[in-house]
């Protein structure tokens, strides 16, 4: 196949080298910036961290002094607020840039459109919405992130086909194949915390930590946990990569949490119900920066968190297997709907062969 050299050509490198940095950017989302001049490259960037330098800056200081007339095709809309460093927008002005391709606009208040307008006042033809779509997928956490202040939760799951997590003896391994198994450290990796009920940790002592073929980034581990039952040996809060949090009531064991927090563990009291308070949880989690989850369940948590309207995507494996047994444990433990027009209902499906697995993979759609 022979590509055609056009806006989309330069705007699918920057996508490609933001997407690589997706779940190493924290609260921030992921950009990247081309810079071309007489029909060559001339600067390429992406940001790579909170706190560092943004796609323009990397891609400008590449460039150097090539950037008169030059074209920038940046994925986001550039920054016209000053945060944690400049703006954008003006330093593509001073750099004396005459087009600018984006992508997408940024849903962040501070920004929305006026990065635009600024680059537009200074006479720069600014053209947008190139691979749009693209755009706007890659960046699903930060946009949903910067608009709620509430974390993005991603549910992951293992079911058998009659959608069971385990045998009705309690047997789960394994339900999916190594391949769909390797894909979850990617996912792990590509988010912040990983959040299991407490009933799963007591079960099967999971240690949540990401293990790829090469180095990759630890979730926090986030355990909800009502009564505080999770034990100060459990392998996420002796042997994970970060911190543990644990999400608990009011009733909880206030020496029990002085003996967790020995080990660095937060507990976090969210309500004095009987359950954790999910929207306090939720709340609380993206107050303190903590912009997406991947929640691998238990059944009672995956159905809690799908009532609350707090699941934005799902990422379902299916092992070719049927179990059977009315008290096998089910991927959605909840008291369920009375009708099928009441059913919660994915949209944007994306159905792949994974190994020997199928993965579904959908966005709830709450209405
Ligand atoms: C861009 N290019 O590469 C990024 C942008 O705290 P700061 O200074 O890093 O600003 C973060 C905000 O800037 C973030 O919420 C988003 O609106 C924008 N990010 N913008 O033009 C970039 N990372
Ligand atoms: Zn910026």
């Amino acid at each position: 196949m022979i590509e055609v050299i056009n806006d989309e050509y330069y705007m699918d490198l920057a996508i490609s080298m933001a997407s690589k940095a997706i779940g190493q950017t924290g609260i921030n989302p992921v950009v990247g910036c081309v810079i071309t001049m007489d029909g060559s490259i001339v600067g390429m960037g992406a940001h790579l961290q909170r706190g560092e330098a943004h796609a323009e800056v990397q891609a400008v200081k590449m460039a150097g002094e090539r950037t008169i007339g030059a074209t920038a095709y940046v994925t986001l809309e550039p920054c016209s607020h000053f945060g944690k460093t400049p703006p954008c927008a003006n330093l593509l002005i001073e750099r004396g840039i005459s087009r600018v391709v984006v992508a997408a606009l940024d849903p962040n208040p501070l920004v929305a459109g006026s990065g635009i307008k600024v680059l537009q006042q200074a006479g720069i033809e600014v053209k947008v919405g190139v691979l749009e779509a693209r755009a706007k997928k890659l960046n699903e956490i930060f946009n949903h992130y910067i608009t709620t202040k509430r974390p993005f939760v991603t549910l992951k799951s293992a079911s058998t086909l009659d959608g069971r997590l385990a045998t009705k003896t309690g047997s789960s391994q394994w339900i999916s194949g190594a391949t769909a198994r390797a894909e979850v450290h990617t996912l792990r990796h590509q988010h912040q915390a990983i959040m299991i009920g407490v009933n799963t940790l007591l079960q099967d002592d999971p240690s949540l930590t990401t293990r790829l073929e090469v180095e990759a980034k630890q979730p926090i581990p986030i355990i909800v946990d009502a009564k505080l039952r999770t034990p100060a040996s459990a392998k996420v809060i002796q042997h994970s990569g970060q911190r543990a949090i644990v999400l608990t009531t009011e009733a909880a064991s206030r020496d029990h949490e002085q003996q967790l927090q020995q080990y660095g563990v937060t507990v976090v009291r969210c309500g004095a119900g009987e359950q954790v308070d999910l929207h306090a949880a939720m709340q609380w989690l993206g107050e303190h920066e903590i912009s997406s989850i991947l929640l691998e369940g238990g059944g009672k948590l995956n159905g809690a968190m799908l009532q609350a309207g707090f699941v934005n995507k799902l990422v379902l494996y299916y092992g070719m297997k049927i179990v059977g047994g009315a008290d096998s444990p089910a991927l959605f433990d909840m008291a369920g709907v009375e009708l099928m027009q009441d059913a919660y209902t994915l949209e944007e499906v994306e159905v792949a062969q994974v190994g020997e697995d199928i993965r579904i993979i959908g966005y709830p759609r709450y209405s």
